[in-house]
Formats: C-alpha cells, structure tokens, sequence
C-alpha cells in the first residue's frame, strides 16, 4: 500500500512525464515544418510517445497499489525554437531536470522503506541514464556540425538508429 506522501509524490512525476511528452510534442509539431528534417521530427514524435508511455506506467502502478493517480493539467511548451541547436538543447536541460526529479523520489522510497516503489523506480533511474546521455550525443554532433547542411543532413538521416532503448526489454 501506498503511503500518502509517496502517492502524492507520485503524482507529481505523472505530470513530469506528461509535460515531458507535451514539451517532445510542441518540437515534433515545430520540427515538421521546417525543411528536410523528416526523421528529427519522427524523433520528436516517437520521445513524446514514449514519455507518454512512461507517464502510464505511473499511473497504473499508482492505482495498482491502493493509491490514486490524479491526471494533471499541462503547462503549455514552448511551440518554437530559434534554431535545432537550441530545441536539443532544451531537451537535454528537461532530461537533467527529469533525472533529478526520479533521484529525489528513489531517496523519497528508501526513506519510507518503500521497498517496492524503490524497486519500481529503478526502471526510470535506468531509462534517464540512456535518455541524457542519448541527448548529450545528439548535443555534442550538432555542436560539431555547426552551420554545415551535409552535416544536417547526415544528422537527420542516422538519428532514428540511435533511439534509446528500453532498458528491460528482453534481449532478442
Ligand atoms: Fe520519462 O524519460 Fe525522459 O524524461
């Protein structure tokens, strides 16, 4: 059984991952109208399912164990970007940001020796490791791109082969 405070805790990190998946969303949506950047938008796209995803997962398992989810409002993103640079960089700032979110609700378990959320969590502590450090790559290439267009496009062509995956999906 849930206790309150965790539950409420909870709560909160449902609306993380969900403003995560409408913050994916507004770039997919910006990404889609700029030129010749089809699989970047796919990108956006598939980050914001999946952070739609990991906002479900929440919410069942906070049902599943005697508390109750509570479906928040979303803050509204922002719906443009300057450049490509400063919408990834955006999206490695919301990842440390998510990151430190799920460290402070792992510390929150162990002190409730809520073994069972503790065990939950380490799913997401495995899935932020890949997810920043899959932003910090897609970072660092475009810092080393510059203003370069092939670099652009090889950027866009090879970034749906570096999808982040999930961390305890079977091995094939
Ligand atoms: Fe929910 O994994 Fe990133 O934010």
């Amino acid at each position: 059984m849930l206790s309150k405070k965790m539950n409420a805790a909870l709560n909160k990190q449902i609306k993380i991952e969900g403003q995560s998946s409408q913050v994916y969303l507004a770039m997919a949506s910006w990404a889609e109208i700029q030129p010749g950047i089809d699989n970047i938008t796919t990108f956006f796209y598939r980050q914001s399912e999946e952070e739609r995803e990991h906002m479900l997962k929440l919410i069942h398992f906070i049902n599943d164990r005697g508390g109750f989810a509570e479906i928040p409002a979303f803050d509204k993103p922002s719906l443009t970007f300057p450049s490509l640079k400063h919408a990834f960089h955006e999206l490695l700032k919301h990842e440390i940001m998510v990151s430190k979110s799920i460290n402070k609700l792992v510390e929150a378990s162990l002190k409730e020796k809520d073994y069972a959320t503790h065990n939950f969590l380490q799913w997401y502590v495995a899935e932020q490791i890949e997810e920043e450090g899959l932003a910090r790559t897609l970072n660092d290439k475009l810092e080393l791109i510059g203003d370069e267009k092939s670099g652009l496009y090889l950027f866009d062509r090879d970034i749906l082969g570096v999808a982040v995956e999930d961390p305890n999906a079977p091995t094939p």
